[in-house]
């Protein structure tokens, strides 16, 4: 009652302490700030260096020592001059990299984008010697974490050919509104090291 008695200077003041103090009490998952609306098609990744790529792949998982990445890979790329190149060249236990936004966060922090509207996580990929298994996912962080995933998706054992193929997880009827982590592979020790190119990851 004693606001309307107020200038509206004083009014004003009063509206930025009750945000500030609004603000505090969001660190609470449920009420944090809204994630980052996007302009489709959203690239992942698209050319070494691209201010197009999003995401960063940060999040090494399993066996990492005898995992490596070239994300400026210059032979026979899909699009443009680029590719990732990716190895695993342990023959046994597991290998895989998380694209994280925020980079190196597993669920303790806000972040993320808003990918409502996309429909399919689309990209491209070919092995190096033809039927590398390979798996596929986005949306890692499950509702365990503070800062979670909105939806998740996944094709899992892809059997990759020599040649570029396009592959793409379906969107239908997810809660994109916040995900964190937009792309992730995964490689099980097979008999020999495995070697394969990705290219062209975006949602669109
Ligand atoms: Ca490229």
């Amino acid at each position: 009652m004693q606001l309307q008695q107020k200038s509206s200077q004083g009014l004003a003041i009063a509206c930025v302490v009750v945000s500030v103090c609004t603000g505090f009490q969001s660190l609470r998952a449920e009420d944090a700030p809204a994630a980052k609306a996007v302009k489709l098609p959203f690239m992942v990744y698209d050319e070494r260096g691209s201010a197009n790529n999003h995401y960063i792949p940060s999040g090494w998982m399993g066996n990492a020592k005898a995992t490596k990445m070239d994300d400026g890979c210059s032979t026979n790329p899909h699009g443009g001059k680029t590719c990732l190149k990716l190895e695993y060249t342990a023959t046994d236990n597991w290998s895989g990299i998380v694209w994280q936004d925020p980079a190196n966060d597993w669920g303790d922090q806000t972040g993320g984008w808003n990918l409502t509207g996309a429909q399919k996580l689309k990209f491209w990929a070919r092995g190096e010697k033809g039927d590398e298994v390979v798996s596929f996912k986005f949306g890692i962080l499950g509702s365990d974490k503070k800062f979670s995933d909105s939806a998740k998706g996944e094709i899992a054992d892809v059997k990759l050919t020599k040649d570029w193929t396009e592959y793409s997880i379906d969107l239908a009827g997810k809660d994109l509104t916040r995900i964190k982590t937009g792309f992730c592979w995964s490689v099980a020790g097979q008999s020999a090291p495995v070697v394969f190119y990705l290219d062209d990851i975006r949602f669109e």
